[in-house]
């Protein structure tokens, strides 16, 4: 299976780090992100919305959006399970996960689109407003998880799953090119990404 990957983006991550977690091999193709490659018509066939990551099969269907490319590799190797093993940790990790994926992630977009790097770039006009405010936001997000982590270990209860994947590498990306890394007296929120930090599958992700 070929994953349609960037080295500093986030989302692809996601990908790379659940497959790792399983153990399940995937060739990675880098394609040229910032150069437009995502939007050619070659890319746009494989997904319609321009973007990584995608994962191709080998008869050539390909699969987009990072949870359903998880869900699809939770279904083909269910162990170690990441998404939930009954129905209640089930809806409890998709609580969590939604919560990361609607109310951190759009934040942490807005200042990153707003903001220098993709203004450098020339492909959308930044709105400073915007970028404040998913500044502000993702702050205030960054110290409800802190408060939330001082009782558990991880984002969603006890054991590691995709929610913390989806938590960590868009954390990682705020604070490398976001100007977002979260506050040093943060000190749960800080525990936990040493925690997760520390995985041989996240390690490896960052090789890529
Ligand atoms: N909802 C999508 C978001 C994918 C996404 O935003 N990918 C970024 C890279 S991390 C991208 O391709 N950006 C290029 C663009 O938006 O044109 C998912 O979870 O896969």
């Amino acid at each position: 299976m070929k994953l349609y990957s960037f080295p500093s983006a986030p989302n692809p991550r996601r990908v790379l780090i659940f497959a790792a977690e399983k153990n399940l091999q995937l060739e990675v193709v880098n394609v040229d992100l910032r150069g437009g490659e995502t939007k050619t018509p070659e890319f746009i066939s494989k997904n319609p919305s321009g973007k990584i990551p995608v994962l191709e099969l080998p008869d050539g269907t390909c699969i987009s959006e990072t949870v359903a490319i998880c869900r699809y590799l939770e279904a083909l190797a269910p162990n170690p399970n990441l998404f939930g093993a009954d129905p209640l940790e089930a809806a409890l990790i998709e609580a969590h996960h939604r919560h990361i994926e609607f109310e951190l992630h759009p934040n942490i977009g807005a200042a990153w689109v707003n903001g220098p790097i993709v203004a450098a770039m020339g492909m959308v006009e930044p709105i400073e407003a915007q970028r404040l405010r998913g500044a502000g936001l993702t702050r205030k997000y960054y110290e409800r998880m802190n408060e939330e982590l001082a009782s558990r270990s991880y984002v969603a209860g006890d054991r590691f799953t995709v929610a913390d994947i989806s938590a960590l590498c868009m954390i990682d990306f705020a604070g490398a090119l976001v100007d977002l890394k979260p506050d040093e007296d943060l000190t749960n929120l800080w525990a936990w990404h040493r925690l997760v930090s520390d995985r041989p599958s996240v390690k490896n992700s960052l090789a890529l």
